[in-house]
């Protein structure tokens, strides 16, 4: 049985995954896109034998998908995964599943409402081969009991629109979802802490920052974010344990060792230093719905980050620690 996807969203990550569903993913097929740009939809539906649909709508409702992916600026997700669920089809949403928690439960209450899971979120990060070693390491006890981390989120630049404000909705978001996973708990305030400017950064970023993550169980995780940091893609993370440490380094592919020196290449961006992860989690989303399963990151999982992602940017704005408040979690996350 193959799963035909429709596609919203054509830019890089939307595009990239056109390829991987018509290209690489075993039991997949593109069977419709839509993209604001008219032209690029054709282009990239053109590619993979499929059709260039005039609107979101039309792909969610288009007869020929059976499931949805939606890679739209995030401000648009929260209506179309609703719209994906009013037609009981399945959702890969990239993140966040909405850009406020209030939208965010408005997803959550449909979900409920329709009385099972429709959608994985796109938190990739927990399919990435270092990031499970680290989540196992922590769930066997090798490195005891885990009591804090420390992560970095490093980016080479970012185009002009980007604000300190997104350092915490689109960047930090990743570190906000891993952290619940690897210590299986809810944060529980946040605090942002503005360090020294790059003279690099524009007038108006806030870049680097410092984020402090509380979790309910009194464990404490540090996030750098550097979103100008000039060098290349930089994701790192260490779990500091009772016993031990376990720690996920910045992958390089090759090291040129020559003159006393070892030179190492890092990763240009995220699509370079994810893009096999991103593979395996179309995969395992193509698998488990051939199998009847909509496993993954759910929209709770989608919620949460969100909540504390808004709660980050508070403390950005009033320099002070911002409690996180979640909604009691339903019986459908449990
Ligand atoms: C971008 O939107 C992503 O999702 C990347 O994974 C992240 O590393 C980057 O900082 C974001 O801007």
């Amino acid at each position: 049985m193959t799963i035909k996807v429709g596609v919203i969203g054509a830019g890089n990550i939307g595009a990239d995954h056109v390829t991987r569903l018509a290209s690489q993913v075993v039991g997949s097929a593109v069977a419709a896109v839509f993209d604001v740009d008219a032209a690029r939809a054709e282009q990239v539906a053109a590619g993979a034998g499929a059709v260039a649909r005039s609107s979101a709508l039309e792909v969610i409702e288009d007869p020929g998908v059976d499931a949805v992916l939606i890679a739209s600026p995030g401000e648009l997700h929260a209506e179309q995964v609703l719209a994906c669920i009013a037609a009981g089809k399945p959702v890969l949403c990239e993140k966040p599943l909405a850009t406020t928690a209030a939208d965010c439960l408005k997803v959550l209450d449909a979900e409920v409402a329709a009385g099972r899971r429709w959608i994985q979120v796109g938190f990739m990060r927990r399919y990435d081969p270092g990031y499970q070693v680290v989540k196992n390491t922590i769930d066997d006890g090798t490195v005891g009991e885990a009591l804090l981390a420390h992560m970095v989120h490093r980016n080479a630049t970012v185009p002009g629109s980007f604000t300190s404000e997104m350092a915490m909705t689109d960047s930090v978001i990743h570190e906000i979802d891993t952290t619940r996973w690897l210590f299986g708990q809810e944060i529980v305030r946040t605090t942002v802490v503005a360090t020294k400017p790059s003279p690099l950064a524009a007038a108006h970023l806030r870049d680097p920052q410092i984020v402090l993550l509380e979790l309910a169980g009194g464990g404490v995780v540090t996030v750098e974010v550097f979103v100008t940091c000039q060098y290349g893609y930089d994701v790192r993370c260490e779990v500091v344990g009772s016993t031990g440490v376990v720690a996920l380094e910045n992958p390089t592919a090759n090291a040129l060792v020559t003159g006393g020196r070892r030179i190492e290449a890092v990763p240009a961006d995220w699509r370079v230093r994810f893009g096999a992860t991103y593979l395996t989690e179309l995969q395992e989303w193509i698998t488990g719905l051939r199998a009847g399963v909509v496993g993954g990151p759910s929209a709770w999982d989608g919620y949460a980050a969100t909540a504390v992602a808004e709660s980050a940017v508070a403390s950005l704005e009033t320099g002070e620690p911002v409690a996180v408040g979640l909604v009691e979690r339903p019986g459908l996350y449990t």
